[in-house]
């Protein structure tokens, strides 16, 4: 018995997901390539709310500007007609030869003029559509060599395109928020804000960092061999959680960008725990679209590219089992014992001071170290409460 999606889920997927032809490094396309608003149709009644794109996956690089704009509005029409929401634009400065050193911190002036041109093109065209999310996703902003990308400058200059998008959207009014994708490496030897904590990092230093948040993929973190649902924990608790790309990964290699659920399957429970239920103790909680950043693999024809994004959405739905893993009285019994909620009362009283800590004999002086240590937490069968939710 298969969960059936439903516009409110508010599935949504990249145009290049489902419409990937599955060439890779070692060879050739598996599937043909259909026009772009032909995979507009499916992907609704496969049960997808909304549906995102690359500028490049839907307009030729190059087209020009009067061919361009017919291109779109014929896009944009079908995804109407199909009753997909186009939540979010991304632009590509990645594919084109003219991007191999980057985009925003290439080393040639021009082409971070060409590449920052690019950017700004497509947030008029993210404002226009309705857009609310602009994902950057910097996969060539970054070196293979040490010696060929002088790093502080480099952060200079992706400040500064950063910023002047931000800025931008701002003098427009546009009503859109910047969300940038980490990710450690691929296509680059080593990628500029590799991790959600890099990036977070790096937009403390933004003059326009209000508008200026992450879009973590799953397998991204994962790559680095990090906690994805920490990333996004940590993200929300800095509320700068503005978008996700969820998928699967299987450990620390190549970017697999498997369907949601098919990597580490007892992360992804997690992963929805947090995006549905929000923190144990309360907190921020995640109310975009549910964005699937997958690829359906270079075995699969043409079906297999809607039973791989009914995948996707099918995995998270069971996983929306973490509602009734919340509920359930004995879970929350062993979330007591393991004392979940009582990381939520702060650590100095109402109004004590580091005196008054300093003070307390009972902190310290007279503190039972000894039954604090051997106090039995639980952790092990309150994870056990949750494979048995997930897999039983
Ligand atoms: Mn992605």
């Amino acid at each position: 018995m298969s969960p059936t999606p439903r516009p409110e889920d508010r599935f949504s997927f990249g145009l290049w997901t489902v419409g990937w032809q599955a060439a890779d490094p070692f060879g050739d396309a598996t599937r043909p390539a259909l026009d772009p608003w032909e995979y507009l149709g499916p992907l609704a009644a496969a049960g997808a709310w909304g549906v995102t794109f690359h500028d490049d996956d839907v307009v030729p690089f190059g087209t020009p500007e009067p061919e361009r704009r017919s291109i779109l509005r014929r896009f944009a029409d079908a995804a109407r007609e199909a009753g997909l929401v186009v939540e979010m634009v991304t632009t590509n400065t990645f594919a084109h030869p003219v991007f191999k050193d980057g985009a925003l911190t290439a080393n040639d002036r021009g082409v971070r003029r060409f590449g920052l041109r690019k950017l700004l093109r497509n947030v008029d065209l993210a404002a226009e559509l309705g857009a609310q999310t602009f994902v950057m996703w910097g996969g060539r902003e970054g070196a293979e060599y040490d010696g060929s990308k002088d790093a502080h400058a480099a952060f200079e200059r992706y400040r500064e395109g950063v910023d002047t998008l931000a800025g931008y959207v701002k003098e427009q009014g546009y009503d859109l928020r910047i969300a940038l994708e980490p990710k450690p490496n691929e296509p680059r030897g080593d990628i500029f804000l590799p991790t959600v904590g890099h990036a977070l990092g790096f937009i403390a230093e933004l003059e326009h960092g209000d508008i200026v948040g992450v879009n973590p993929e799953t397998g991204h973190e994962q790559m680095a061999g990090l906690n994805y649902t920490h990333g996004l924990a940590q993200a929300l608790w800095a509320g700068k959680l503005f978008h996700v790309d969820l998928n699967g990964q299987r450990s620390i290699k190549y970017d697999q960008d498997l369907a949601f659920g098919h990597g580490d399957v007892l992360s992804a429970f997690f992963t929805v725990d947090l995006l549905e239920n929000g923190f144990p103790g309360g907190g921020p909680t995640y109310d975009g679209p549910r964005h699937f950043d997958y690829k359906p693999s270079r075995t699969e024809g043409m079906p297999g590219i809607w039973e791989s994004a009914r995948a996707n959405m099918e995995s998270y739905l069971l996983a929306r089992k973490a509602r009734a893993f919340r509920a359930d009285p004995e879970v929350q019994e062993a979330m007591e014992q393991a004392g979940v909620l009582e990381l939520s009362r702060p650590t100095l009283g109402d109004g004590e001071s580091t005196a008054d800590l300093l003070a307390d004999r009972s902190a310290f002086e007279d503190f039972a170290v000894d039954g604090a240590a051997q106090r039995h937490l639980g952790f092990v069968r309150l994870n056990q409460l949750a494979v048995r939710h997930l897999v039983g």
